[in-house]
């Protein structure tokens, strides 16, 4: 298992590598002793920590509380040299988010007027216990956690990002699932006059943006929901203020502002297999050696990047979760199955 949850108060100076932990904003500008008696940092410990070039955000009290309370932390290993965290610029500024526009800076650019407050979600379909819920009262219950990913798009650059979020999984059980809930299904927001994205005449996506997951894959403890990135709530443009992160596979399984979750019968069919499926599959697991038919998969340029220096690096197999997800596949032709 990749993931090792420990409370604060159960690290020990060995567990805590500065590659390996970053503190939320708040509890890093509350100072050490917020930590709990026991906890020993290192010394360059807090240069990793320090979110405080990240600019405030604008979350309601609520999320401010559960994001101030993130006391249990997953520590994905990560190589110090090659995983360090993508500078929040980066993250913030270059984004796919199609109800925005096309190019990269789009969403930053326009992304702003979304309205995030208030926002419910509908959790329906094979379930027993469904319905429209506020957000506030859907992230009540469990405990936000912080999560450093890598994020590997399908056009091949990838960034390294801290989230904040609770896991899928106990969404689903609350959910109470019927014999019959085989698939999970996302829906991003349709609003036109938000989403100027989704105004264009010649937009190549038939809104809503839409995703699946087979069940276990969504069920699987390293599948996030997250609200937050960086000790701070989500700009809109990465997906405010619901998102999926699923690290394993290419970032457009990751659907943004996510407003219904449906337990489903039959696969989804997904926007983007939609779109092109010979190019784009259900799985879209991170794969180095299944090519997309008109690039290569084995390589990916992490950013922050330029011309001059392209940082390009090798792909890992299930983008380097190959140890906690490759079960869920076994058997299976991939090559088949992109
Ligand atoms: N609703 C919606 N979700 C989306 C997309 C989109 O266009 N619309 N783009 C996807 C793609 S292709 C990627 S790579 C990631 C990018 O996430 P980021 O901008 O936070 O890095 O979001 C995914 N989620
Ligand atoms: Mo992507």
């Amino acid at each position: 298992m990749l993931i090792k949850i420990a409370k604060p108060s159960d690290l020990h100076e060995s567990d805590v590598t500065p590659e390996s932990i970053y503190l939320s904003r708040r509890r890093f500008m509350g100072g050490i002793a917020g930590l709990g008696a026991g906890l020993a940092l290192p010394g360059n410990v807090s240069a990793n920590a320090d979110y405080s070039d990240v600019p405030e955000g604008n979350a309601p009290a609520w999320l401010e509380e559960k994001i101030s309370d993130t006391q249990w932390r997953a520590i994905t290993p990560s190589d110090p040299e090659k995983d360090a965290l993508t500078p929040f610029d980066d993250a913030s500024g270059y984004n796919n988010f199609f109800e925005f526009g096309t190019d990269k800076r789009d969403p930053a650019r326009h992304a702003g007027s979304l309205e995030t407050q208030p926002w419910s979600v509908v959790v329906d379909g094979e379930v027993n216990n469904g319905g429209r819920i506020a957000l506030e009262d859907f992230a009540k219950p469990s405990q936000f956690e912080e999560r450093i990913y890598r994020l590997r798009c399908v056009e091949a650059w990838s960034m390294v990002i801290p989230w904040l979020g609770i896991p899928l999984a106990e969404v689903i059980k609350r959910a109470d699932p019927t014999s019959k809930a085989n698939y999970v299904r996302f829906e991003t927001l349709v609003d036109p006059d938000q989403m100027r994205g989704q105004r264009s005449s010649f937009s190549i996506i038939d809104w809503p943006y839409v995703e699946g997951l087979r069940l276990d894959e969504a069920m699987h403890p390293l599948t996030l929901l997250a609200m937050g990135m960086y000790g701070r709530e989500l700009p809109n443009q990465n997906g405010a203020p619901l998102r999926l992160v699923v690290p394993w596979k290419y970032g457009f399984k990751s659907i943004k502002s996510i407003v219904r979750i449906s337990l489903v019968e039959e696969q989804p069919v997904n926007s983007w297999q939609q779109i092109a499926p010979n190019e784009y599959g259900f799985y879209a697991n991170v794969n180095p050696q299944v090519d997309h038919p008109r690039w290569s998969q084995a390589t990916e340029r992490r950013l922050p990047n330029s011309l001059f220096n392209t940082n390009t690096i090798d792909t890992l197999m299930f983008n380097g979760y190959a140890e906690d997800v490759a079960e869920l596949y076994a058997g299976m032709d991939l090559r088949k199955h992109y």
